[in-house]
């Protein structure tokens, strides 16, 4: 298992839309392993592949208390939601240290495959909801500050900049993916 570089907003990397997975073999299930340790490691809910650099359609979440079996979704596509909102407070890896709060539907069916490609659906509400829709919108180049106001979202990118020139080169292992970097 490995670490994987979690890239930081405004990385025009964050924006692309993520290719289907067609292929359930070894080189997925070293991406699953990989992503579990890194999101794991970086104490997060959730990871999406487009954050560690993957333009593919797999995500993961652990909301348990006992932070052991990350949970699977590949190719996942949210298939009904119910009519009332909540309002959550977000946070994001690519995004680290802030947290805003974010409105969404309360509910959410999902329809994904496993690792193995079978399919199956689930519902979710609370958290779990919340950070599937989170890593949902990931794979469409979707991040949560793109739902906050210009305004704060602009603050935010300057910030997540200031702090990326702010990083030495070298030292921890993450420091190097804040580059490279561009307007979007
Ligand atoms: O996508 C990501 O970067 C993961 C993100 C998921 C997420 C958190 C909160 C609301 C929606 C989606 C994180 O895990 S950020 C870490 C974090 O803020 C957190 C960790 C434990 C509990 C709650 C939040
Ligand atoms: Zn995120």
């Amino acid at each position: 298992m490995a670490l994987l570089p979690i890239l930081i907003y405004p990385d025009v990397r964050l924006n692309k839309v993520a290719k289907p997975v067609s292929l359930f073999d070894a080189q997925l299930m070293r991406l699953l392993d990989d992503m579990a340790e890194t999101m794991y490691d970086a104490r997060g809910i959730g990871l999406a592949a487009p954050q560690v650099g993957i333009a593919r359609r797999v995500i993961i979440i652990d909301v348990s208390e006992e932070r052991q079996t990350p949970q699977i979704f590949i190719n996942p596509a949210i298939i009904t939601t119910d009519g009332e909102k909540i309002l959550h407070e977000e946070g994001c890896l690519s995004v680290p240290g802030i947290y805003e709060p974010v409105e969404r539907p309360a509910q959410v069916g999902v329809r994904a495959q496993n690792e193995f490609g079978e399919w199956f659906e689930i519902t979710a509400e609370g958290l779990m909801s919340v950070c599937l829709q989170h890593e949902i919108d990931h794979l469409e180049g979707k991040m949560f500050v793109d739902y906050l106001s210009p305004l704060k979202r602009n603050r935010i990118k300057s910030k997540m900049r200031k702090e990326g020139r702010k990083a030495p080169p070298s030292g921890k292992k993450r420091m190097g993916v804040r580059s490279p970097m561009r307007q979007r």
